[in-house]
């Protein structure tokens, strides 16, 4: 945890509220190991959180009056709104987060009937592709089960914070970026299987190697609307597959059964669809089984095939994504690289020698540059916990 930026917010708390909080919480980013756009699909995700994410401070009020401020967004000022006023301000910008949630909590049937007061300070890249959004709703999740003393379980921490992007946001999502925050621990992926939401914390032991992050620093334009089209084109190709097999998801097939049955999908896009989710779903599967057994160059193989069916077949990828991924995976050394997150930007991860990343970081990011004219940036990750109450601000 970062002592630092928890003084900083409990000092930033103090002057907006004119008071002390009481309550100090964080909640981590994440990144995708493995298992891209197969959320919404049932198929298989294998995520990791970040030693980065949301800090707060926070407090409970007397009357009903939410009072929020977050040190990464200045110029928004405090944000004041009643408890029960669920009304979506665009110009409120991340505070529509937590009405989400707070509205998928009372629609859960959890009352709530007085205000708190939090201050926020996130060092997660916004719109990078690492969940800062999920990291925002688990975040406002536990923060409302410390104040009140509710006993919510874990899992509608995590669907209120779904609904919330869902419903609230307009993000058609799967289940992967909420889930992961709210139940990752350090030094381990979660192993999700989205169909029957069955976990298994799996140990990421990477020997002498590990994940560097990439980031593109390509914010994702479009991605809501891209990534809708895309929800909706995989769903079109299981209605169309669904006329002669009895299947709930694509998730519900492997690649032999999909093959035999692909001519059912008449469209040439919605088939290319399809085939990501379903071998991206496989791939995952046997990702895990690489890794639990420690065959980590098997591993990064089936990292670099995700990319190319994400780039070839899901187009999600674009230049900036390809030439990071490009040159990793050229780099000596490098197990394997790929995309992570929704796409259309954001990052990408690689599987790099530790004694190379500094060689790494200038050869990659000098190709970057050289093509797209701007710099990328890059930071080797570390497994960090979920969201949780840190404990009391005394404590600090
Ligand atoms: C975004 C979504 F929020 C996830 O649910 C998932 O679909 C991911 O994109 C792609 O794998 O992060």
């Amino acid at each position: 945890m970062k002592k630092q930026t928890l003084h900083n917010i409990v000092t930033t708390f103090k002057t907006q509220f004119a008071s002390e909080p009481t309550d100090m919480f964080f909640s981590p980013g994440r990144v995708n190991l493995i298992g891209e756009h197969t959320d919404y699909n049932g198929g298989h995700v294998f995520p990791i959180t970040l030693t980065l994410g949301t800090y707060g401070v926070a407090k409970r009020r007397d009357d009903q009056l939410v009072r929020l401020y977050s040190v990464n967004f200045p110029e928004l000022g405090v944000i004041s709104f009643a408890v029960d006023d669920f009304s979506k301000m665009p110009a409120h910008n991340w505070v529509n987060f937590i009405k989400g949630v707070l509205k998928a909590l009372a629609d859960l049937g959890y009352v709530i009937d007085q205000g708190f007061e939090l201050v926020i300070e996130g060092d997660i890249p916004i719109a990078s592709g690492l969940s800062s959004s999920a990291s925002l709703e688990l975040l406002i999740g536990v923060v409302i089960q410390k104040l009140f003393g509710l006993k919510i379980p874990r899992l509608q921490l995590v669907m209120a914070g779904h609904q919330a992007e869902n419903d609230f946001i307009g993000v058609k999502t799967g289940l992967m970026d909420q889930f992961s925050v709210g139940f990752g621990a350090p030094n381990t992926a979660i192993f999700l299987d989205t169909n029957t939401l069955g976990y298994r914390l799996v140990p990421v032991i990477l020997r002498n190697f590990e994940i560097i992050i990439m980031n593109t620093n390509k914010p994702r334009s479009l991605v809501t609307s891209k990534y809708n089209e895309r929800v909706n084109e995989t769903q079109q190709a299981l209605t169309a597959l669904q006329t002669e097999l009895p299947i709930k998801s694509l998730g519900d097939i492997d690649a032999v059964t999909f093959e035999a049955h692909q001519q059912l999908i008449k469209d040439s896009t919605l088939l290319k669809r399809a085939r990501h989710a379903v071998s991206e779903n496989q791939r995952t599967i046997e990702a895990v089984k690489e890794l639990t057994h420690g065959d980590l160059v098997a591993f990064g193989a089936l990292l670099n095939a995700s990319h190319a069916s994400l780039r070839d077949d899901y187009d999600v990828t674009g230049i900036e994504l390809d030439t990071l991924v490009t040159a990793a995976q050229a780099f000596p050394g490098v197990l394997g690289a790929r995309m992570t997150g929704a796409g259309f930007g954001g990052c990408a991860i690689a599987l790099v020698p530790q004694q190379s990343r500094s060689r790494f970081q200038e050869q990659v990011g000098a190709r970057f540059h050289e093509v797209l004219g701007y710099d990328a940036s890059f930071f080797a990750v570390q497994i960090g916990p979920g969201a949780q109450w840190i404990g009391a601000v005394k404590t600090l």
